[in-house]
């Protein structure tokens, strides 16, 4: 199998100006003619090579002619012309299936309506083209279809005509004046309701905004829209950036791959970043749902108008539009709170991708399969990329980059290093160094010491950056590394912005008092920090900061301090206690929480597994498991008073998605969380329960009783079940409580569950709910001791391929990081590895597993 590289990127021989789309739609036979004009980069004839996959061709023309079969060659993924005019238009006929399509990629059906998903190279499963980003055509397409069946016709652009046709069909056209890479193509058509609302820009253009959901959530989608509105006028007075058509829709679909797809003035939506409403999503859906509708809207411009050249700069429009949805949702709510789950999105998922065998640079050099590489690199660590250049250029400077990037490249497909010379040029600031962040894998090691010298009244910080070799790459260089520091002394504290560039470095401050330094404020770089702080001055940060992101991580620290220490005693046979300071620094923020209820929710929190996982080379997984689930249930016992007299202190109110409401429940939860490991707490888990008016309250009931595997918790997922089984998108909630169980009945619970009347292997959703939670929520039995956990995922992985390899390949991540384990796991996982690769993958999963494996 043939890998692509970024070093082989030639621009396109032929272009295509103009295409014409008529869809005829039937479930299993539609006819599709497509037209396009095609010209030559040099002006000269040549051969055109199309990509196309699984295609049914029935004709080709040329200028009008039908062409006899033997003036083209048609292969497993081209179609290929030789001896077109330099200038020439030409004429497929198409027919597709769209209802055998179980991949979600190309044309298909989600609940009986059509939808398409062209990112990144679906569109080659629609119709032959030169499926490419830098082919930029301004697109009309028609749709003819059951009016009765399918009211609603929509495609990109505006609609131009709608003609009711004598047979029963109707006819529509829809235009797109903006020229568009192939992959921001879509089509729906269904019987939806539709909510419609408007915006009017800055500069006055009414905007209608459609969303278009199954019948009978219209309630649902007011949020959303809200959301949308509320994007639109972030996007105008942050960058100046206004919506360009008079019509913006997003249709929200059950079967859907990803979260959300931000083509051209017609959103595609995975349902659940629409659909919310009190009794069905919680705090976390609603936020997900602005953050997500935000995503899509901000991709409008960084991606839409200026685009990617080809898909190895995948992070030129994902990382920026992630750091801009991160910038939006941080000005919606609490920039603390968002700030703590970026960093730990980077040290969990982002920090483990660097280490094991899909290690890439947020520029990947080589890439078999494009599916692969929409990561948590390119997309998250690539935000981290941007928000370092907006740090090093400030708000003001990283403004005049945007607005230069812009004025340069309105309309054009481009690169990373594009992006990164308007800043530079903006700014008149040489980032050469900066820009080895593109090139580079690896999680760079940010070693620091410190000395005081009282007499010179100096503190040096002596800093020294490593990255480790990761599995693509053996040779590193020094970054450039934004480090944020804070002095605390004499009850002050004193920000400063490091610059560090060399492998190492030095830097003096002069101070009367020896301070305690807060090193990497706000997460200032995506590395691994190490510095020998005590837990003084670990408690003394989480005081005594000016940042926020700074007093939550030394907490983070202190835990694994407490990890640390357990497992050396777990090695001696005894039981760890956790120490009094600790026990001492929650009892007072119990009794006097901080304003910011939230950030108190926040700190009181025992760090997820995966978070402490992370922390280790060779993970040891049953101690560690072992170890959170001693310090949750210590934590219980010994404050059991505080937890309750701190639950009580905050009632319930009626449910608003509002930020102070949001803090309260967080606390009120994880109070909640720890009176379940403490016993005679039935009635007042099972009482908030039955009179809360919203699922965050009782999800939240669910989830302590789970962490506890309360007695309490088969009862009420009982009555969760019965209440929302006809709500697929609720029960979600439910087969992932299920699956993440910590206890050995588990493996009986998943095939219960995929046998569940609503369980279906065709929808990702489904399918992630269960196995998604299976190995992100409940390591202990993942990781059995006897494989069990592996195989079973294992044997889903596979079944999954046959259906959707996107999906497969997703899920399959958990198992490749083998080198991670101690031997007798690392055979097991090695085992299941080995036995997938003498199967015949997709392209998707050889290229994990293969890698993997070498
Ligand atoms: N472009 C794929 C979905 C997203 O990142 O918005
Ligand atoms: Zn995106």
């Amino acid at each position: 199998r043939q890998a692509k590289k970024l070093s082989d990127y030639k621009a396109p021989e032929f272009t295509i100006t103009d295409v014409e789309l008529s869809f005829e739609l039937n479930p299993q036979a539609t006819k599709l003619t497509a037209v396009y004009q095609l010209k030559s980069a040099s002006g000269k004839a040549g051969t055109l090579i199309l990509d196309g996959q699984e295609l049914k061709l029935l004709s080709v023309s040329l200028d009008g002619q039908l062409l006899n079969a033997d003036c083209y060659q048609v292969t497993a993924e081209q179609l290929i012309l030789p001896g077109m005019p330099a200038k020439a238009q030409l004429e497929l006929n198409i027919e597709l299936n769209p209802q055998a399509n179980t991949a979600l990629e190309g044309l298909y059906l989600s609940n009986g309506a059509y939808c398409t998903q062209c990112e990144a190279e679906g569109f080659r499963r629609i119709s032959y083209y030169l499926d490419r980003p830098d082919v930029l055509a301004r697109f009309t397409t028609h749709i003819i279809a059951d009016d009765t069946a399918y009211p609603a016709l929509l495609s990109n652009g505006n609609l131009v005509s709608s003609t009711l046709l004598p047979d029963g069909r109707r006819h529509v056209t829809w235009v797109d004046p903006f020229p568009k890479p192939s992959y921001l193509f879509a089509l729906v058509a269904g019987d939806f309701d539709c909510l419609k609302g408007s915006y009017t820009t800055g500069s006055g253009r009414e905007v209608a905004l459609e969303f278009y959901v199954d019948k009978g959530n219209k309630n649902r989608a007011q949020f959303a829209l809200e959301s949308l509105q509320r994007a639109m006028l972030w996007d105008e007075q942050r960058f100046g950036l206004e919506y360009d058509l008079d019509i913006y829709m997003v249709v929200a679909v059950d079967f859907f791959n990803m979260g959300a797809m931000e083509n051209k003035g017609l959103n595609v939506f995975n349902s659940k970043y629409v659909l919310a409403d009190q009794q069905s999503a919680t705090d976390t859906d609603f936020f997900n749902i602005e953050s997500i509708i935000g995503h899509e809207y901000f991709h409008n411009w960084t991606g839409n108008r200026v685009t990617c050249r080809d898909w190895f700069q995948l992070s030129l429009k994902e990382g920026l539009t992630v750091f801009r949805d991160q910038q939006f949702s941080a000005d919606m709510g609490s920039a603390t709170l968002n700030r703590i789950d970026a960093v730990k999105t980077i040290r969990t998922a982002q920090f483990a991708e660097d280490a094991g065998p899909m290690a890439h640079p947020i520029r990947p050099q080589q890439v078999l399969e494009m599916n692969n590489f929409y990561t948590v690199t390119v997309y998250d660590k690539g935000a981290e990329v941007i928000r370092m250049l907006h740090t090093l250029l400030g708000q003001d400077g990283f403004r005049k980059g945007m607005d230069l990037y812009f004025k340069r490249h309105d309309g054009q497909a481009v690169t990373c290093d594009d992006f990164v010379n308007a800043m530079q040029d903006a700014n008149g600031r040489d980032l050469t160094l900066f820009s080895r962040w593109y090139q580079q894998s690896g999680t760079p090691e940010l070693k620091v010491h410190s000395q005081f010298d009282a007499k010179k009244r100096e503190f040096k910080l002596l800093m020294q950056q490593h990255t480790p070799a990761t599995a693509d790459q053996a040779d590193k260089e020094p970054l450039l590394l934004p480090v944020r520091v804070e002095l605390l002394a004499e009850g002050a504290s004193l920000p400063y912005l490091l610059e560090m560039t060399e492998t190492q470095q030095e830097f003096s401050f002069a101070v009367s008092q020896k301070p305690v330094p807060v090193l990497l404020a706000d997460f200032s770089a995506p590395v691994k920090l190490q510095y020998q702080y005590s837990m003084d001055e670990l408690l003394q940060i989480a005081r005594d900061a000016k940042d926020g992101v700074a007093r939550w991580d030394a907490i983070q620290q202190l835990w694994q301090i407490q990890v640390k220490a357990a497992i050396e005693a777990n090695s001696s046979g005894a039981e760890y206690q956790l120490p009094a300071a600790l026990f001492e620094f929650y009892r007072q923020l119990l009794v006097k929480p901080l304003d910011d209820l939230a950030f108190t929710a926040e700190l009181l929190t025992v760090p997820a597994y995966d978070m402490v996982a992370e922390q280790f080379d060779e993970i040891p997984v049953q101690t560690l498991v072992v170890a959170l689930q001693s310090f949750q249930q210590q934590l219980a016992t010994q404050l059991a008073e505080q937890w309750q007299l701190c639950y009580q202190s905050l009632q319930a109110e009626a449910y608003q998605y509002q930020q102070q409401q949001v803090a309260k429940r967080a606390l009120r939860s994880v109070c909640l969380h720890y009176l379940a490991f403490v016993a005679g707490k039935d009635e007042l888990l099972r009482q908030q329960y039955n009179s809360s008016d919203n699922m965050t309250d009782q999800l939240a009931v669910l989830r302590a009783c789970r962490s506890a595997s309360h007695p309490l918790f088969a009862e009420l997922m009982s009555a969760f079940e019965q209440r929302w089984n006809k709500d697929v998108l609720v029960l979600d909630k439910w087969f992932s409580l299920s699956a993440s169980y910590p206890q050995p009945p588990v493996f009986n619970t998943l095939e219960q569950l995929t046998a569940h009347p609503q369980f279906s292997w065709q929808n990702p959703n489904r399918v992630r709910a269960v196995f998604g939670a299976f190995y992100q929520q409940n390591p202990a039995m993942f990781h059995s001791e006897d494989g069990k956990g592996y195989q079973q995922l294992a044997d889903v992985v596979l079944k999954m391929d046959a259906i959707n390899p996107q999906v497969a390949s997703r899920l399959v991540t958990p198992l490749l990081s083998w080198k991670r384990y101690q031997s007798a796991r690392q055979q097991q996982l090695k085992a299941v590895l080995q036995a997938m690769l003498t199967r015949d993958l997709s392209n998707d999963l050889y290229e994990k597993v293969s890698k993997s494996l070498s």
